[in-house]
């Protein structure tokens, strides 16, 4: 199970997911791109269904699991990869886009996992993944709801680490560094003083590689924590950022 999987790293995780034989669902508040995943998914031979899940809505959240669950079986990998930026310094930050923040990342991710532990329970096993950021482990400019709620979702993988480590359900994080995505046009052409290009460029120099991650590096990250590669991991936040919080 996928949240925020129509587009992105969502989009690019759940069809490597398939790729491996996964039976993936794939969640978005977005009905169009879920059912478009699912359908590429499908195309390709894979196994997949698409659910329109708005993952601050515990009813929607327990619709979907409950759908889930029938149609594919037992839950055994949650990426709560839904999320949402922020606009502006503290000083500046408006109170709704705060609160949006943190239902989104912060509850979205709590609401989830807490749908799902039922059924990785009753399996005796489980993979839960958190999507966390760079913006956890160091300052970034002129976002702070979102270093707020990405700490937060930081700090949640390890309280959920020890809760369920004894009853085998093994949960970390990714902290990635800035993906080149449509979703981060906006923070980047703010940086850029209007100018896309130039808050790209602004960007890639705080990264050591000389790059911007692309989705597929961050999927490649999801996959080894879902799998049994990663047996040993609970707990930990892996910064998958080209070096970025090095410096
Ligand atoms: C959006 C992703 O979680 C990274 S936060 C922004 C980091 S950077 O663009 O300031 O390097």
């Amino acid at each position: 199970m996928i949240t925020g999987a129509g587009s992105g790293i969502g989009r690019a995780s759940a069809e490597l997911f398939a790729r491996e034989g996964a039976a993936v669902a794939v969640l978005d508040v977005n009905a169009d791109a879920a059912a478009e995943v699912a359908a590429a998914i499908a195309g390709s031979g894979g196994r997949a269904l698409s659910s329109v899940t708005d993952v601050t809505d515990d009813a929607q959240v327990r619709t979907a699991m409950a759908t889930v669950v029938a149609e594919l079986g037992p839950i055994g990998v949650l990426y709560n990869n839904a999320g949402i930026g922020s606009k502006g310094a503290v000083d500046v930050a408006e109170e709704d886009d705060w609160d949006r923040c943190f239902d989104i990342n912060v509850k979205g991710t709590f609401l989830c996992s807490r749908a799902v532990i039922p059924s990785m329970l009753e399996a005796g096993r489980g993979s839960i993944i958190n999507q966390a950021s760079v913006a956890a482990l160091v300052g970034v400019p002129n976002f702070a709801a979102y270093c707020a709620a990405k700490g937060a979702v930081a700090s949640l993988t390890r309280s959920m680490s020890v809760d369920l480590a004894p009853r085998g359900i093994r949960v970390n994080a990714i902290a990635p560094g800035t993906v080149y995505t449509p979703l981060m046009e906006p923070m980047l052409t703010a940086r850029g003083g209007g100018d896309l290009q130039k808050g790209l460029e602004m960007t890639i120099v705080k990264y050591p590689i000389g790059r911007l991650g692309d989705v597929s590096d961050i999927a490649a990250a999801a996959l080894f924590l879902a799998s049994d590669e990663s047996a040993f991991a609970t707990g930990s936040v892996f910064a998958i950022d080209g070096g970025m919080t090095s410096i």
